[in-house]
């Protein structure tokens, strides 16, 4: 059992959304303006449905926490679903429910699988729960991970990379202000690309199509030796990448050069190590992404996530009603054409919890006093910039 642990509840249309995260250290300062602002980042982007004018996503906090400090014990989080009060006749938590079932399967959503697997007759049984609303709460827990990091030096931040097979130049982009407000609407630090990308929602939009993309997510100020090499499931870019993988309409994950290091011989991949005048070690390029035999190795944890396009088309695909069993063309919910920018915010958050759970595994989650002490004695000891 992991020390760092989280669980969410909810249903995309239900009364509320609710996590327990625990595992946190006791001391833990914690504001509510800095969670919300992070679900205000995951409701923004260009491309987003109707949903988000209902919602203006507001935490509570219902444990775990006195007088703005964590006590150690389990945080529970809410989030109330505005969207509920029109959802009540196929919604209620007791009676009988009086709208329409959806019974057309969407192709790419959990829609059909799910309505067999839990014997089910209506696929809203299944798409309440595998909708990506859910990561409203990973995103609450996110932040307070992201919260917890920050007190020791750890700062998670994220762009979108592609959208719809609009790249960003890298060139362009100026990586120190990752993680700084900014007024894109995509998450996006080239501005040429971003303006692409915006046409090319639009296309997408008008033909009832929706775009999936590439967003990337950075960890600065990790020391080296999270995770470890000695055991498959100590590995801190498993952990990583699984926990990327886990976001909704995550189809492919990259640790630094991923895909590239398959390509390329050893000698244009491996990150050669260097002495600096003052004997300190350091590398010039980060092809392994900060990670190294399963550990962070004290360069930037360099994640990309690749997400599909959102499975309901406004201009439905070929499917079966699972009722009738007849060929139909698939359900539209109302949904988003393009949710990019909002996944690369709960990759940032995926991404904080787990640092968070490598953080706690190795300095301890009793107090926040001593993780604080035990991190900065261990950076003293292998020596910061490592
Ligand atoms: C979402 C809320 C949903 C969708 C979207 C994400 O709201 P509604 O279904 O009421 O429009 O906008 O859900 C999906 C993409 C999905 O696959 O279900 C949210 O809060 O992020």
């Amino acid at each position: 059992m992991s020390i760092l642990r989280f669980m969410t509840a909810g249903e995309s249309h239900g009364p509320c959304l609710t996590a327990i995260l625990e595992g946190l250290p006791a001391g833990l300062k914690l504001d509510l303006s800095v969670i919300n602002k992070d679900l205000a980042r995951r409701q923004q982007g260009y491309g987003r449905g109707g949903r988000m004018k209902i919602e203006q996503d507001q935490v509570e906090i219902v444990s775990g926490v006195r007088f703005g400090e964590t006590l150690g014990g389990p945080v529970t989080l809410r989030v109330v679903n505005k969207d509920f009060a029109n959802w009540t006749d196929r919604m209620a938590v007791f009676g009988e429910p009086s709208g329409p079932m959806v019974t057309a399967a969407r192709p790419g959503h959990a829609d059909l699988t799910g309505v067999k697997k839990y014997a089910r007759e209506d696929v809203r049984d299944i798409l309440e729960r595998s909708s990506a609303r859910e990561t409203t709460m990973r995103v609450a827990v996110g932040a307070v991970c992201k919260a917890f990091l920050q007190a020791l030096g750890i700062e998670v931040v994220s762009q979108v990379l592609a959208i719809g097979g609009v790249e960003v130049n890298p060139a362009r982009v100026d990586r120190s202000l990752l993680g700084q407000d900014s007024d894109s609407e995509l998450n996006c630090y080239d501005p040429t690309a971003e303006a692409a990308m915006k046409i090319r929602i639009d296309e997408a939009k008008q033909a009832g199509d929706t775009l999936g993309g590439i967003f990337e997510v950075t960890v600065r100020g990790l020391p080296a030796g999270l995770g470890s090499h000695i055991q498959w499931d100590r590995r801190l870019d498993a952990k990583l990448a699984g926990a990327m993988m886990s976001i909704q309409a995550i189809k492919g994950v990259e640790i630094g050069a991923g895909f590239q290091c398959a390509m390329l011989p050893g000698s244009q991949i491996h990150d050669e190590i260097f002495l600096d005048g003052q004997g300190e070690v350091y590398r010039q390029t980060n092809r392994a992404g900060g990670l190294e035999g399963g550990m962070s190795n004290g360069e930037e944890v360099v994640v990309k996530a690749a997400m599909k396009p959102i499975p309901t088309l406004m201009t439905p695909l070929h499917s079966i009603d699972v009722a009738s069993r007849r060929e139909v063309l698939a359900c539209k919910e109302r949904s988003d054409t393009c949710a990019v920018s909002a996944a690369s915010v709960v990759g940032e958050a995926m991404t904080a919890f787990v640092m968070a759970e490598a953080v706690c595994d190795k300095f301890g989650s009793d107090a926040m006093v001593d993780v604080k002490s035990a991190l900065e004695h261990y950076r003293e000891r292998i020596g910061k910039d490592w």
